[in-house]
């Protein structure tokens, strides 16, 4: 029984940004009261844990343990835990729930106050660490830190989900395809015969094609440089496929040509400030809405003349597809479950855990779509 002790493990440590990552053994505290300690057993990787791998998450801290699009088994709980208990299946949640702050209360709302998203201490909730290697500190990433056999968590950061859930496919729920699903159905809010444009084919941007097709877009245009991504953006419903480099016009004024004046909704999911204000510029003049998806280096800035929103376009963003994670996280796995939809055509590669560097490698050639690296 490792309750109430230290555990020593492997993980995953980033010690520096643009360095590769190095497997140590490490020591995870006990959880304190209200926290939960969890034994991972899959997590995927996400553009956004290479962001801070690249440095462009500015404040970012390090060294760090990354990772946030897991799910695992509970090991322990600390004093107070009530929603979990060892043995439970879970998913850790990047963006909590705490039930009190303003953003929880708001219905409209799922940006939790307590996210580490913004503040970025790169602590539990209490402004510590459970984490150390060879004597010195490591810090969390965005309340999760998946990249490790054992995590420990804050209980507003990690959802029960079902016994039956295979944790190698739903750990894709804890990120990518949320996100992606969500921004289509919950933040668009894509209606029945309407146009769709998706900028970038990973993880995300094909999850979209997901929500898009479920809500019953007529036209999902499907937007890449790379064209080894168009065969699963066709699989998951795109009705056509277009890269920018066949074209010497901007491809805003492409996407205005195939839709006769614009689609109603456009979805950024790359990262790209450029590729947000085309994404603008590729929906309708005056009933268009572009949906920001994409994190972009936190120094950047959009810029663009007012008068395309003056004509009554809309722009807008969310995290975690606007999911209320801690409420809606055991929901989408009981549907998945339930086969409501699939997410294994987004795992493209699986990987033994300590070949963490190699998944990296194939998302930065463009090689994969989400690697799930297995402990
Ligand atoms: P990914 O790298 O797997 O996919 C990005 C795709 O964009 C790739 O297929 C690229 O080929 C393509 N691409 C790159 N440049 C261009 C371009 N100029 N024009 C067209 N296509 C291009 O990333 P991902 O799907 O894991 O993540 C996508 C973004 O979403 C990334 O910025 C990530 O940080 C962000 C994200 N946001 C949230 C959220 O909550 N909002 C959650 C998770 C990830
Ligand atoms: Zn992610």
């Amino acid at each position: 029984d490792t309750a109430g002790k230290v555990i020593k493990c492997k993980a995953a440590v980033l010690w520096e940004p643009g360095q590769p990552f190095k497997i140590e053994e490490i020591e995870v505290a006990p959880p304190k009261a209200h926290e939960v300690r969890v034994k991972i057993i899959a997590t995927g990787i996400c553009r956004s844990d290479d962001h801070v791998v690249e440095g462009l998450i500015k404040d970012n801290k390090y060294p760090v343990i990354l990772g946030h699009e897991g799910a695992g088994i509970v090991e322990s709980i600390g004093e107070g835990v009530t929603t979990v208990k060892p043995g439970d299946k879970v998913i850790p949640l990047f963006l909590p729930i705490c039930g009190e702050c303003r953003g929880c209360v708001e219905p409209k709302s799922n940006f939790c106050y307590k996210s580490d998203i913004g503040r970025k201490t790169g602590l539990m909730s209490d402004n510590t660490s459970r984490f150390t290697c060879n004597g010195k500190r490591i810090h969390h990433f965005i309340n999760t830190s998946t990249f490790t056999e054992y995590t420990v968590v804050d209980e507003m950061s990690v959802a029960k989900i079902h016994d039956d859930a295979p944790l190698e496919k739903v750990c894709m729920i804890g990120c990518g395809f949320s996100t992606g699903y969500g921004s289509a159905v919950n933040v668009a809010k894509v209606e029945p015969g309407s146009t769709c444009a998706v900028f970038g084919l990973g993880g995300i941007g094909l999850s979209v094609i997901i929500g898009c097709k479920v809500a019953g877009a007529s036209k999902i245009i499907a937007i890449d440089v790379n064209n080894k991504k168009f065969e699963k953006a066709k699989e998951f419903g795109a009705t056509e496929c277009v890269n920018p480099k066949d074209y010497e016009n901007p491809i805003h004024e492409v996407i205005q040509k195939m839709t006769n004046g614009g689609v109603h909704y456009s979805f950024e999911c790359i990262g790209n400030t450029n590729i947000m204000v085309s994404a603008l510029l590729s929906s309708h003049v005056s009933c268009g809405t572009a949906v920001i998806v994409g994190v972009a280096p936190s120094v950047s800035t959009l810029s663009f003349a007012p008068m395309l929103l003056l004509t009554g376009r809309t722009i807008k963003g969310a995290l975690f597809g606007g999911f209320k994670s801690k409420e809606c996280v055991p929901q989408l796995v009981s549907d998945l479950i339930a086969e409501k939809f699939k997410v294994d055509g987004l795992i493209s590669h699986k990987l033994p855990f300590n070949e963490i560097n190699k998944g990296f490698e194939m998302l930065r050639n463009g090689e994969s779509i989400r690697t799930v690296l297995k402990f």
